[in-house]
């Protein structure tokens, strides 16, 4: 079995949104022409509360992309996004959400971030993906989504660790590039830590060649 994680396609990251990520939204017409070629769809939402200690807004006298410690990890400070129940957080419109079997939510405990779709970023909370691919007897993983150098570089890196065959879906990814290079340095990690990454087999009906 095969499955298909969407990774935060979500509003906030989107341009115009509260963490817009450049090109975000053209993520979304790539997963859908290849939602059917999949034994299970699964999404992830970043689901924070307002309260969330990765909003600059929580700590007096920061900015955004400055870097804290939070719980004893480093990081990086970003304008709230994603907040639970507001519109930020709904999946991007015109992504075929009928098909997504489940969603798991992550980021929601206050005190810890979560980059990756399976622990939060102190690996002390599970978010039930990898127990739930394993009883659907999923074996290989394509991943997608918003955003290659924070959320899909974690999710992939860490589908890898849980024993999953992981391609990352480039065509269907786009990075926040803080730095410039960020997302190609994310890339060369994910192979390096053992992904394949798919340049191009999504490229034929992946709605990109008519823009
Ligand atoms: C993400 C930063 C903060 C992501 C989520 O989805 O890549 N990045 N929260
Ligand atoms: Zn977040």
């Amino acid at each position: 079995m095969n499955a298909l994680v969407l990774v935060d396609i979500q509003n906030d990251f989107l341009p115009g949104g509260a963490l817009a990520v450049p090109e975000g939204d053209r993520v979304v017409p790539v997963v859908n022409a290849r939602l059917r070629h999949f034994d299970r769809i699964v999404a992830t939402q970043d689901w924070h509360p307002a309260d969330h200690g990765s909003f600059a807004v929580n700590h007096p006298g920061r900015r955004p992309f400055e870097t804290v410690e939070l719980d004893g990890l480093p990081q990086t400070l970003w304008p709230a996004h994603c907040v639970q129940y507001t519109g930020g957080a709904l999946f991007a419109p015109g992504l075929d959400t009928r098909r997504i079997h489940r969603v798991f939510p992550k980021g929601t405990r206050r005190e810890v971030d979560s980059y990756s779709g399976f622990y939060d970023n102190g690996r002390r909370h599970a978010t039930g993906l990898a127990e739930w691919l394993r009883h659907e007897g999923v074996e290989a993983l394509w991943v997608a989504g918003l955003a290659t150098d924070y959320c899909v570089k974690a999710t992939v890196l860490d589908a890898l660790r849980e024993g999953f065959r992981v391609t990352v879906v480039v065509e269907g990814c786009r990075g926040v590039n803080l730095q410039p290079g960020d997302s190609d340095r994310a890339l060369e990690a994910m192979a390096a830590a053992g992904a394949d990454i798919d340049e191009g087999k999504f490229l034929a009906d992946s709605g990109r060649s008519t823009d």
